[in-house]
């Protein structure tokens, strides 16, 4: 069967974030999902309300995801393609060109967002009460 891969932190779990899981579950027979630790969010200048492992927790009950694991550094996406077998890396199209580099091993598809909805966007509305 097919093997999708995606990453995030998915903090704040969102229709955004189930949107783009349930169309990469479509792609393929199998998807997993990277989730990143508090400290890989750090690294990308986040610094997630939930904790990673509550945030992965969600994740893992998602219907539409196989497996959960953590992403704590860049540089493991190559090492999960090639330990999960993965077909299509897929992410949201914030990311396009970004993982480009990767397309000699799998195939990568850049995604639509869901407008009108983000984790930043949920923290304003809510620091208004
Ligand atoms: N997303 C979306 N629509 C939104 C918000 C998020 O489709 N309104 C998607 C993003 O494009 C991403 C996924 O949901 O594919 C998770 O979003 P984030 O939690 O913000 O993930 P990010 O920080 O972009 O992590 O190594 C890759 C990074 O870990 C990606």
């Amino acid at each position: 069967g097919k093997t999708v891969l995606t990453y995030g932190t998915f903090d704040l779990f969102h229709i955004g974030h189930l949107n783009i899981l349930k169309r990469l579950s479509s792609l393929g027979d199998r998807l997993i999902v990277g989730v990143s630790t508090d400290e890989f969010n750090a690294l990308k200048g986040k610094k997630p309300v939930v904790p990673f492992d509550q945030r992965i927790e969600i994740v893992r009950s998602i219907r539409y995801v196989d497996e959960a694991i953590p992403e704590d550094r860049w540089e493991q996406k190559r090492e999960d393609i090639a330990k999960y077998g993965v077909d299509v890396f897929g992410i949201g199209e914030d990311w396009k060109g970004k993982f480009d580099d990767l397309g000699d091993s799998v195939e990568v598809v850049y995604l639509p967002r869901t407008s009108g909805i983000s984790t930043t966007e949920m923290k304003r509305v809510l620091s208004a009460f």
